[in-house]
């Protein structure tokens, strides 16, 4: 654990640093507001406690907190316990150091078994909130991801489509949005299994994200259906750019088992230019060019 110690008396703040030396912590000292804040914005990755005395000249420990939590809350940070000590046992000043964004306050002189406990408190707090937000993670990457494909599902992929379509509209730029279709999918199972039909669509999907450029998003939007975004295409390279998609699915069989499953797919494309339009719409007039392609021999893309 790494802590910071800020205090403008010399002696109370190596008396702590040994004190917390000796039981393993890492210290790193200030010795006034404005020192603490530069030192919090240095190591603020690495801290995870702040012990600060009140009483300091320019900047108290109050003003400083203050202004450490105001930052944080800016770069979104996480929790950084803050323990006040003060030769103040006034009830007002330790009603103004919680206010300040101080989580504990203690009365000078510090009793080492006390400051210890507290530590050991405030790392309780620490490991649960780091448990939390993991979880929190892990919910998330279930709620939004392809279980097979770890591609984004249909729910994180129209969000993805709603967010870049309203971007589309204020900075007048063109999206491409397009359903992808593995043709004859339901062949391949019934040939070959549905082993090796999902290991079709594991490949497919590597396939085609190797080649997508920083921005462009696919997700599965239904059994062999996946969509594709496109953000910033121009109109003439659209076309291109799906065919691209197109040939690195046909190309080369997929592999499974050592046996080749020849696989191809068709593609509908609709471009989105800022008009008044849902993504339900969007998605609809991808899904009639799909129905053309289909129709018109598969293995093809359609605009
Ligand atoms: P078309 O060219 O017209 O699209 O024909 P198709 O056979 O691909 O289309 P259809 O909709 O008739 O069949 C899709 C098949 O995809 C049926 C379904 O069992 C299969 N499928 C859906 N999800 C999965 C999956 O997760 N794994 C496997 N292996 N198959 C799946
Ligand atoms: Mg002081
Ligand atoms: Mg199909
Ligand atoms: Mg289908």
């Amino acid at each position: 654990m790494k802590v910071l110690i800020v205090d403008d008396t010399n002696t109370d703040r190596l008396l702590l640093k040994l004190h917390l030396s000796k039981l393993g912590y890492k210290v790193i000292e200030a010795a006034n507001g404005q020192e603490a804040i530069e030192k919090f914005v240095e190591h603020s990755n690495q801290l995870d406690l702040i012990l600060i005395d009140v009483q300091m000249p320019c900047m108290n420990g109050f003003e400083a907190v203050k202004s450490i939590r105001k930052i944080q809350e800016q770069k979104k940070q996480e929790w950084l316990p803050v323990i006040f000590l003060s030769a103040s046992a006034e009830d007002a000043d330790i009603e103004k150091g919680i206010l300040a964004g101080g989580d504990d306050y203690l009365i000078k002189p510090i009793s080492q078994k006390v400051l210890s406990a507290k530590m050991l408190a405030m790392k309780r707090i620490a490991d649960m909130r780091r448990r939390l937000v993991e979880s929190n993670r892990i919910l998330n990457e279930l709620a939004t991801t392809d279980h097979l494909t770890g591609s984004a599902n249909r729910r994180a992929f129209e969000s993805t489509l709603e967010h870049e379509m309203s971007s589309s509209r204020r900075y007048g730029s063109r999206l491409a949005c397009a359903i992808f279709d593995l043709d004859k999918f339901k062949v391949i199972n019934d040939t070959f299994g549905h082993d090796a039909g999902d290991a079709v669509l594991v490949e497919v999907v590597n396939r085609i994200k190797a080649n997508l450029r920083a921005g462009d998003t696919i997700g599965r939007i239904g059994g062999e259906e996946f969509g594709i975004i496109l953000p910033n295409v121009e109109e003439s390279e659209v076309l291109a750019a799906f065919d691209r998609y197109r040939c690195i699915v046909a190309d080369h069989p997929v592999v499974h088992e050592s046996i080749n499953i020849a696989v191809t797919a068709s593609i509908g494309v609709a471009v989105y230019a800022g008009e008044e339009e849902s993504k339900e719409v969007l998605l609809k007039r991808a899904d009639e060019s799909l129905y053309e392609a289909k129709e018109t021999g598969r293995n093809r893309v359609v605009y």
